[in-house]
């Protein structure tokens, strides 16, 4: 099990959704990570760090730019964890032609299973993306099902790449347009899901992304005091309007406390 305590600080963060298209949001986080890397030790990212992953031959250059400083990171002596999302969940997972490199290797980051417990100063703490615990969206999880197969997986990626990217274009654009017919609460964690996830491992913290509603919250379950911290998404595009702020924020724990770092640090009341 991964342990931390002593004089380590862990940062998290999640659902960047990265992509060229977003030169603003990338510059942001990565300066962000720069930052945040000056007395880290441990960084976590728990998922859709890219806005889509179709393999590890992905070009662009903010992925290059992501994995120059994952590797900067990780070569400075911080462990990187990399769990993947529902976005990226073919990272580190190759392509049939592509005797390149693997996306672990390219960075040195360690890929996380969803879920993992991990030692957080002396608590049990349990990682996921999130969408595992959003079980009312039920067009989501048999697609999720579906997709997470390796025979799906290998077959999909036995396309060429250009094939694969424009099958999650037109993906993406499916799921925009499906979450527009969906209800709000279909798209969050349920709490019988959120229950049983912390009964099954046995831990009174969770930290997770996916849902793009930020908060710290406390549940009262049969086993005692859970509380979840759902990391925000990352949003800062260079076309913004002033009404509309940027979102985003990193979560830094150190034996010191849980710190939210970022604009999502005013949204969360103090415990
Ligand atoms: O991502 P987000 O936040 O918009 O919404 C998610 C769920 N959507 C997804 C899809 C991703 O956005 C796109 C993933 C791109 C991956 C690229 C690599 C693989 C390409 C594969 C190409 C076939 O995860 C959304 C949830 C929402 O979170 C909230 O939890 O609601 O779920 C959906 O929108 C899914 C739809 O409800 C059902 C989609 C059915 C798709 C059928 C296509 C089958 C293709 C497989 C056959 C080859
Ligand atoms: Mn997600």
């Amino acid at each position: 099990m991964i342990t931390i305590g002593g004089s380590d600080v862990a940062v998290f963060a999640a659902d960047v959704h990265l992509d060229d298209h977003d030169p603003g949001t990338a510059r942001w986080f990565l300066d962000a990570l720069g930052h945040a890397s000056s007395d880290a030790t441990h960084l976590f990212l728990l998922g859709d760090l890219f806005e889509y992953w179709v393999g590890d031959d992905q070009p662009g250059a903010t992925v290059d730019a992501l994995i120059g400083l994952l590797h900067a990171l990780s070569g400075g002596g911080i462990k990187v964890y990399v769990m993947r999302g529902n976005r990226d969940f073919l990272l580190d997972r190759g392509t049939p032609a592509h005797a390149g490199v693997g996306f672990a290797e390219r960075t040195k980051a360690l890929m996380l299973a969803d879920p993992t417990i991990v030692e957080l100063f002396g608590a049990p703490t349990l990682l996921l993306h999130g969408d595992s615990l959003c079980t009312a969206d039920l067009a989501y999880q048999e697609f999720r099902a579906q997709s997470r197969s390796p025979q799906w997986q290998e077959s999909f990626l036995r396309h060429s790449l250009a094939e694969r990217i424009e099958y999650a274009r037109v993906l993406r654009a499916q799921s925009e347009r499906s979450k527009a017919g969906k209800l709000p609460q279909w798209m969050d964690v349920v709490e019988s899901a959120v229950q049983a996830a912390a009964h099954a491992h046995g831990i009174g913290a969770m930290i997770h992304g996916h849902t793009h509603r930020p908060a710290r919250h406390h549940h009262r379950g049969p086993d005692g005091e859970l509380v979840r911290w759902v990391l925000p998404d990352w949003w800062a595009p260079e076309e913004r309007a002033d009404d509309h702020p940027q979102r985003g924020g990193l979560l830094r724990v150190s034996a010191g406390g849980w710190e939210p770092i970022g604009p999502w640090a005013a949204s969360i009341a103090a415990p």
